[in-house]
């Protein structure tokens, strides 16, 4: 490696962080960290969004000699078509998996495979009723069938509606009718922005944008929703439960397998197997004190949330797992997995298993996951781990200690009963100013950024002004590790905050899941509002992702402000390039959908403008400020 020595101290605030990253420089091993100082300073025409690919008279790229592209496209146009593709990219992420869930929903229905079950029967029966089926007299299997029909139908548009188009508040529906942004199915917004942004299609940057808030909807209000909702009818419903986070839940004598990615669907298979008393018995043949399974990212997110399965690390955290050495075994399923995990893998005895055809790394093994085959192909995948725990040098083996204690499982069904069964202690707490809002803080990491050090502070920041938190994704970990994520951590909230969770016995900070479970957040909004009869974006709420990086990201942040949620980012997606498009995203938006974009990178400047904002709208509600 030619380049530059890092500065460690900066990259994160995390010990095992900076211990790992030690670790990797004497091993050897490139981390992210390292490329992103060889591709630094990026292309300012890529940052800013003006440069398109769009055809072949192209490429294009934008500057004052030469403000249109071959086709005589401008800067608004390029940078809105790029944004479009943008979170249409994270539209299908979420949304495909969704999709994935609803497969094994439809297996399950139909008896093509038993590795699958329905986990909570009631959750079937309620969201069944919700969207319209018959579920009186009728037998569990049949009801799965036909709403596994019906969410099939979010993804076309044979229906040309949503299927929980119902939980949105009538005003906000009424407001997307009139701006034509009520979203037909998932499938069909994605396609319809890939026609778009086909040279000669749709050249007014505003209208663009409005499709692409569209296609975003349609990822938080059904592809996601959708996921959230089939996942906890197949494998449980979360409840409260303990669990622990860092490196330190890495196991010195164990055989350690980390799952990554975001679908339950496999790796909830790879816990089971994991669990089998036979797999253990021959994981201690083989010298081994027994199986350890730790999660990464948002699947490590849904294990946690429904299973307690204990948390090795967020985005940033995923190479640095595998430096510690003693990682047998990463199996993946698909989303925000580096390519370099193969690499860091190979320096180390880590074998790499991929498990979904959508999904395949160049070196790694594939174990192709199928409906009917999910038990049996996790158990070659613990067998696999099993055996190269032999290959593990042990000297090479260095685990950072103590992992931290945090509370987890709460899905929006948990928070009400922690209430009592209602709304009304929220709704009181936030009348009587003692909790003054709620922020949904969502996302990742990015190296551009001293790692967890925006997430961690914003979250602590808003718990001392009384804002209770709502972290999914990647900021679990990051809070979690700050000791945030336990009742004790009511210490360090603001007054009345201390006395509303005191007395619910819940975390300041509440985690509610994975990407796609912030379609539970958006489900509280909408219940919030309908519950004082307003609409989303009169609430005293807000969002943030303070370090994101992903296309997902993007289209999350988007379906937030298009829902009326006035959301934080640490930094702008590439659209600076435009002054139509950078307008409308930080001021023009409000006028259109009641909320915008914010962006600032100081995590203490953010918590004052997201106060400022739960200000104005507490007064506007007539509530105290
Ligand atoms: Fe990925 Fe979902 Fe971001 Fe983490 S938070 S880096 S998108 S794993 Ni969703
Ligand atoms: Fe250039 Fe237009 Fe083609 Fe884009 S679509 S590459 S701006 S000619």
């Amino acid at each position: 490696m030619a380049e530059n020595k890092l500065n460690i101290d900066e990259l994160s605030i995390w010990d095992d962080a900076k211990q790992m990253l030690r670790k990797a420089e004497r091993d050897g091993v490139e981390t992210v960290w390292n490329r992103l100082q060889q591709q630094t300073p990026h292309c300012s025409f890529g940052e800013s969004g003006v440069c398109c690919r769009n055809c072949t008279m192209g490429p294009c790229r934008i500057s004052k000699k030469a403000p249109r592209g071959v086709c005589g496209a401008d800067a608004d146009v390029i940078v809105a078509r790029n944004f479009g593709r943008f979170i249409a990219g994270g539209t299908a992420g979420h949304s495909d998996h969704g999709r994935d869930c609803v497969e094994a929903l439809d297996a399950v229905a139909r008896g093509t495979t038993t590795d699958y079950s329905i986990k909570d029967e009631k959750k079937l029966l309620r969201i069944a009723e919700e969207v319209g089926i018959r579920t009186e007299g009728r037998e569990l299997l049949a009801v799965a069938k036909d709403l596994a029909a019906e969410f099939f139908e979010n993804f076309g548009s044979v229906k040309g509606a949503l299927s929980f188009i119902g939980r949105v508040p009538a005003k906000r529906q009424k407001l997307w009718a009139d701006l034509g942004i009520t979203p037909r199915g998932v499938d069909r917004e994605i396609a319809e922005m890939m026609h778009r942004t086909h040279m000669g299609c749709d050249n007014d940057a505003a209208n663009t944008m409005l499709h692409a808030a569209r296609t975003c909807l349609a990822d938080g209000w059904a592809g996601s929703m959708i996921a959230t909702e089939v996942s906890d009818i197949l494998f449980g419903t979360p409840s409260p439960r303990k669990a622990k986070v860092n490196l330190g839940v890495l196991k010195e004598d164990q055989v350690n397998i980390l799952v990554h990615g975001h679908n339950p669907i496999v790796s909830e298979k790879i816990m089971e197997a994991v669990n089998d008393p036979a797999m253990i018995a021959l994981a201690k043949e083989k010298g081994a004190a027994g199986i350890n399974l730790a999660g990464l990212c948002c699947t490590g997110n849904e294990l946690m949330m429904r299973q307690g399965i204990p948390m090795a690390g967020n985005h940033l955290m995923t190479e640095l797992a595998i430096v510690t050495g003693a990682v047998e075994l990463i199996v993946v399923d698909y989303q925000c997995i580096m390519p370099s995990l193969v690499q860091v893998g190979s320096c180390y005895h880590t074998k790499m298993v991929t498990t979904a055809d959508k999904a395949r790394f160049t070196g790694a093994e594939h174990v192709k996951f199928e409906m009917h085959n999910g038990t049996e192909q996790a158990k070659k995948v613990v067998l696999m781990a099993i055996e190269r725990y032999a290959l593990r040098d042990q000297a090479r083996v260095e685990i950072p200690h103590d992992p931290v204690d945090i509370v987890t499982g709460f899905s929006n069904e948990a928070l009400l009963q922690a209430m009592g069964g209602s709304l009304t202690p929220l709704i009181e707490a936030i009348k009587a100013g003692k909790v003054r809002g709620v922020v949904g803080m969502v996302g990742c990491n990015n190296p551009k950024y001293k790692h967890d050090y925006g997430n961690v502070n914003l979250a602590r920041e808003l718990i001392k002004k009384d804002i209770l938190v709502i972290v999914t994704g990647c900021v679990t970990t990051a809070a979690g590790k700050a000791g945030l994520l336990v009742p004790e951590a009511i210490e360090q909230a603001g007054p009345g905050l201390r006395e509303i969770c005191g007395a619910l016995g819940i975390p300041p900070v509440i985690h509610m899941g994975s990407c796609v479970d912030n379609a539970r957040i958006l489900q509280l909004c909408a219940l919030l509002a309908n519950e004082l009869g307003v609409d989303i974006s009169d609430l005293p709420v807000a969002a943030s992702s303070p370090e994101w990086y992903s296309e997902k990201a993007a289209a999350i942040a988007t379906y937030a402000v298009a829902s009326g949620i006035y959301t934080h980012l640490g930094h702008p997606p590439n659209i600076t390039g435009s002054k139509i498009v950078t307008n409308l995203a930080l001021a023009g938006l409000n006028d259109l959908v009641g909320a915008c974009f914010v962006v600032e990178p100081d995590p203490f400047k953010a918590a004052d403008l997201i106060d400022e904002r739960i200000k104005n709208k507490r007064t506007a509600l007539g509530l105290t400020a």
